[in-house]
């Protein structure tokens, strides 16, 4: 890609400036200590109120800097679009393991935090099943904190709601819950942790949980479908557990059409805006809706799903970021809820 375009053909299409070793250059300079559990907004803002400690000239070299560092890493996360678990079958049901552990995780370079994981990564794995499946999750928690998890806009017998107290016991450092129903309602819905969540969810604990119609004509078909969890606060903004220059783009072909399956697992509303492209707008939380609705910037508020399809009808590099702009560039350059999606000729 950036052969064919080049590097000044990029940041002119990019449109919204670039660079961010600005959480990293943040942290670096101690504003902020790896995994001090403030939100990163803080100290951006901080950093943007601050008198000017930068030419004009270092302020466009940090930009710069931060393109280069996402152009040089395309490619170099495999898991950030796709980290599906697959299932092992015992009989007819399907079985995912799942072990909660506390890691290290970092979100853009140099930037680490204590993390609390579904199996070491951030979002956890993507379990992905059919409408009437029988679902079992086998849940080891090996973290220093008890947990729980509940599966968000999934229809479940109460005893599987996943809160502490109040449908189970929380699962206690070293034991293991296991959790087992049919797979009722088709969607995009999502698993995450229901005990001392505020904590638990904003450091890692959160997934996509996804259950396929069996009646696939309900849904558009696309060529590709992309997972977008946003989260905020405790590991700073990102985009599948990476702030950018970090995160990934996604990559289309002219004319194809991709699904976008937006989930909000932090604590603000984040309104995504693409570049270039209108968003087609078709379920929400889950359900199809009764008319499908054009947008530019779709606001997504905590515990919300959105399914969008994109027609790329448009070539070219286009930006794609959270418009809270504190969520996404600083005097350092863009960071957080950013990426790009590539439509190639
Ligand atoms: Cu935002």
């Amino acid at each position: 890609m950036s052969n064919r375009i080049g590097r000044r053909g990029f940041l002119k299409m990019l449109g919204i400036g670039a660079g961010s070793v600005g959480a990293a250059a943040i942290v670096n300079k101690g504003v902020m200590s790896p995994g001090q559990a403030a939100p990163l907004s803080d100290a951006h803002l901080a950093a943007a109120r601050a008198p000017l400690a930068q030419t004009s000239e270092e302020m466009d070299r940090l930009h710069d800097e931060g393109v280069k560092i996402f152009l040089d890493y395309i490619g170099k996360d495999p898991t950030f679009w796709n980290n599906r678990l697959e299932p092992e079958m015992d009989g007819d049901v399907k079985v995912f393991n799942i072990t909660c552990q506390d890691v290290q995780w970092e979100t853009a370079p140099g930037t680490a935090f204590p993390a609390m994981t579904y199996n070491g990564i951030v979002p956890g794995p993507e379990i992905r099943v059919t409408e009437g499946d029988q679902v079992r999750v086998v849940v080891k928690n090996e973290m220093a904190q008890s947990t729980s998890i509940h599966w968000h806009g999934v229809i479940v017998p109460n005893s599987m709601d996943g809160v502490p107290y109040v449908t189970q016991p929380p699962i206690k450092t070293g034991e293991t819950f296991v959790y087992e129903f049919v797979a009722k309602n088709p969607g995009s819905h999502m698993y995450h942790s229901h005990h001392n969540a505020a904590e638990q969810v904003s450091s890692g604990m959160l997934a996509p949980f996804i259950v396929e119609p069996k009646d696939k004509s309900r849904e558009p078909a696309v060529d590709a479908d992309y997972n977008l969890i946003l989260n905020d606060t405790t590991l700073g903004f990102t985009l599948n557990g990476k702030s950018f220059p970090y995160t990934q783009p996604i990559i289309a072909k002219l004319g194809q059409k991709i699904r976008i399956r937006y989930m909000n697992e932090g604590f603000m509303i984040h309104p995504m805006h693409l570049h270039g492209i209108p968003q087609l707008v078709f379920a929400k939380d889950g359900w199809n809706l009764p008319v499908p609705y054009m947008v530019d910037t779709l606001n997504i508020a905590p515990g919300e799903r959105y399914d969008v399809l994109v027609d790329c009808t448009e070539p070219g590099l286009w930006a794609f970021h959270c418009h809270i702009l504190t969520h996404a560039e600083s005097r350092h350059g863009m960071f957080g809820m950013v990426t790009v999606l590539v439509v190639q000729e």
